[in-house]
This record gives C-alpha cells, sequence and structure tokens, in this order.
C-alpha cells in the first residue's frame, strides 16, 4: 500500500513538473513573439514597413536610360508605408524652424507633401533617423519582389478598379485635354489621402501613384553593368533621380523600372517622397 502511495505522489509530482514545463515553454515563446511584435511594431509606429531583401530584374528595354538591364540583389530594408505628409512635414518644419513649403489649396494635411526640393526631403529623412531610398531598392520594392515586372495595370482590362492615383477620367473631367488613362477612374483630380490605395505585396502603398518620389541617387543616362548588389548610383552628378507615377501622369510613367529626374532644387505640385531605413533583421533571399 505504502509503495502505490509512493508511486501515485511521485505521478503527480512529476505531472506538476510537466505542467510547470510546458507552462515556461509557452512562456518562453510568447516572450519571443512578443519580442517579434515588439521590433515589428516599433516599425509599425514609425510608419515603416520590413521588405525581405532579394534578387530582380533591374530596369527594362523599353528606354535607353533604362539598361543595361540586370540582375541586381537588394538587401533587406525598412520602408514608409506611405509617402511623407504634409501634416508629417509640417511637424518637422516646426521642430526645425524650417519654413513650410506652400502646399496647393487642394493639398490636405493627410496627403503627401508636395513642392519639396531634394535638400527638404533628404533633411526630412534625416532628422527622422531614416534616409532617402536609392532608386534600386524603390524599383525592387515597386515591382513587388518579382522578375520582369510592368506596372500591372499597363495594357490591362483592369482599368476601373481603383489601384492607385494616377491621371485618369476624374481628371479629364476638370482638364479635359491632359493625356489620361482612359476608362479608369480614381476618384481623384489631384493627390489623394496617403494610403488609401491598396498596398502591394510588400504592403507599401502608392509607389506607382499619388506623387513623384525623389530617390538618393544623381541622375545618370545609364545602369553600370557590374553595379548589382545595393546600386546606390554614380557618386556625383546634376540631377537626382525621381521615380514612380502621380496624380497628373499616365502612360511610359506607369512602369516601375521608368526614371526620371530633376535639379535637386525644384519644386512640383506632383513631386514628394518617401524614407527607408537600413534593416539588421535576418534576409529572407528569394533567388529564383
Ligand atoms: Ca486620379
Ligand atoms: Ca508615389
Amino acid at each position: 500500500m505504502k509503495t502505490i502511495i509512493l508511486i501515485l505522489i511521485a505521478l503527480i509530482l512529476s505531472s506538476c513538473n510537466l505542467v510547470s514545463l510546458i507552462d515556461f515553454k509557452k512562456n518562453e515563446q510568447s516572450e519571443e513573439n512578443k519580442d517579434q511584435n515588439m521590433a515589428m511594431s516599433r516599425y509599425e509606429e514609425d510608419g515603416m514597413l520590413y521588405v525581405p531583401g532579394g534578387f530582380f530584374i533591374m530596369g527594362s528595354k523599353k528606354r535607353k536610360n533604362e539598361q543595361p538591364m540586370r540582375r541586381v540583389y537588394i538587401e533587406g530594408l525598412y520602408l514608409d508605408k506611405t509617402e511623407v505628409t504634409v501634416a508629417q512635414f509640417r511637424e518637422f518644419c516646426r521642430e526645425t524652424k524650417r519654413k513650410m513649403p506652400e502646399q496647393p489649396e487642394w493639398n490636405e494635411e493627410n496627403h503627401p507633401v508636395v513642392n519639396v526640393t531634394w535638400e527638404e526631403a533628404n533633411a526630412y529623412a534625416r532628422w527622422t533617423g531614416k534616409r532617402l531610398p536609392t532608386e534600386a531598392e524603390w524599383e525592387y520594392v515597386a515591382s513587388g519582389g518579382s522578375d520582369d515586372y510592368e506596372y500591372v495595370y499597363q495594357n490591362s482590362q483592369q482599368y476601373g478598379k481603383n489601384y492607385e492615383n494616377i491621371a485618369d477620367e476624374s481628371m479629364r473631367r476638370v482638364k479635359y485635354h491632359f493625356p489620361v488613362v482612359s476608362g479608369y477612374d480614381d476618384g481623384y483630380v489631384y493627390t489623394s489621402p496617403a494610403g488609401l490605395f491598396a498596398p502591394n505585396k510588400f504592403g507599401i502603398h502608392d509607389l506607382n501613384g499619388n506623387v513623384l518620389e525623389w530617390c538618393s541617387d544623381w541622375y545618370e543616362d545609364k545602369y553600370k553593368a557590374e553595379d548589382v548588389k545595393n546600386p546606390k548610383g554614380p557618386s556625383e552628378g546634376r540631377y537626382r533621380v525621381i521615380r514612380g507615377a502621380s496624380w497628373n501622369r499616365s502612360g511610359s510613367y506607369m512602369r516601375t523600372s521608368y526614371r526620371t529626374f530633376y535639379n535637386s532644387t525644384v519644386r512640383f505640385d506632383f513631386l514628394g517622397f518617401r524614407c527607408a531605413k537600413d534593416a539588421s533583421l535576418p534576409i529572407t533571399q528569394n533567388s529564383n
């Protein structure tokens, strides 16, 4: 009898240990999840998302300045989910005692800031502890991480759904002579609220619409064939690279590989920016 009681006590004690071990493991896992969630939410709070690194084919055969096409590796990075808004830029100007660039009367506080020079965009990025994205990073993220990607709506029958804010039927009703994408109506003549349209595969909004975006690179009319790992462009130049499409753009602008450029001191009501940040998280190499 004593032996049976002792065995029972031993069984009860060991099951307690097992339960506490399971609880401990659970706690350990939830602590890990919490850490991961906190790491992500920190950047979520900062308006950024982690984009895993990978390879993609940069450039196209459509225009000379998009060549040579080559396979490029981009390291994982954080990128602003949306373009920098009027409200965000206004706070920067207030805090750093800068003059707020004049905004068109149609540009609201939650819309992307426009009329900012490259220097102002770069200063904002630095003030937030971020930087402007390179054009290679921009094109990689805009292409959704796939090779040989063209703007999904180009020549497609999918116009008429709300994908991006570009020059559309809404604009034609106000500026009837303007080149627009016929049959497509996104509902906005000018800028739309940042992040209103659906995000791409990486969770990033408005890359191919709303406002054009300053990149960090100096512009050169061709790529360096050997520059295939996190290319940053030439070390000097006259113009800065611009990427994307905008509320007043259609046609060739609606390709992720399309490049244009401006002098860094110009201001336009269709030109804004977003910020990037180096990431130290592990990189997923989706090599194809
Ligand atoms: Ca539009
Ligand atoms: Ca944009």
